[in-house]
């Protein structure tokens, strides 16, 4: 019998994005419940029932709830273990694993302007936020050879860490003008069918904002 999956994901939230783009990678078929943040639909029976925190994702899969993106993504490359999004080699592996927890710090730096910006609109970023979010451009520049994924050659789980959240750096006005390696990175994974069949919907119909038009 199949696998009875439901992912509740938000437009726009990047931890449910990176479920969404892990079950496509494996190409797993899933009952999608697209919910409306506006309306409080995160904090709704069926999902409080599932994920006490009430967020998006909330993923149920055959019977087993794991909510938490970053666990999730594990979760599916062990239950579902090809196509593989881990190299072959331990060492390969090693870098997979550091990438795929750093991004929390391109996410931490990202959501800090966000947040500032949603609560200040008409003040300016504060300079010592800018710094630190270029600081870590930087470094993930640095991670990237010319045709490179994030960890290595191949496409795997740490680009599913990381991409979403580089993708709202850019649905924020990141220009990536001075960091040619991460702007050709963006390209390529917004391009690919994965990121592509999972795109937020309400982005391919709105503007993003300019806020972070200096980066
Ligand atoms: N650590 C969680 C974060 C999930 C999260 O923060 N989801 C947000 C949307 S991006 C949410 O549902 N926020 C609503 C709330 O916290 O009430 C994960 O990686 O899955």
């Amino acid at each position: 019998m199949a696998a009875q999956r439901t992912i509740w994901w938000g437009s726009g939230s990047a931890p449910a994005w990176r479920v969404l783009i892990g079950l496509k990678e494996k190409g797993l078929e899933y009952d999608s419940k697209l919910i409306e943040f506006s309306k409080k639909e995160h904090k709704s029976e069926d999902i409080l029932r599932l994920n006490p925190r009430g967020q998006v994702p909330t993923f149920l899969d055959d019977g087993v709830v794991v909510n938490e993106s970053l666990a999730a993504l594990l979760y599916l490359q062990d239950k579902y273990p090809e196509p593989s999004l881990l190299p072959a080699t331990i060492e390969g592996r090693a870098l997979v694993y550091q990438r795929f927890q750093e991004a929390a710090n391109f996410h931490d730096k990202v959501s800090q302007v966000i947040r500032f910006k949603w609560t200040n609109a008409d003040e300016a970023l504060p300079q010592d936020k800018l710094d630190a979010l270029q600081a870590e451009l930087e470094l993930w520049e640095s991670y990237l050879s010319e045709d490179s994924f994030i960890a290595g050659p191949d496409f795997t789980l740490a680009d599913i860490s990381f991409g979403p959240f580089l993708l709202v750096f850019k649905r924020f006005g990141g220009t990536l003008k001075d960091f040619p390696k991460l702007n050709k990175y963006a390209e390529k994974i917004e391009a690919r069918p994965s990121f592509e069949d999972s795109y937020p919907p309400h982005w391919k119909e709105t503007p993003g904002k300019d806020w972070l038009d200096s980066l």
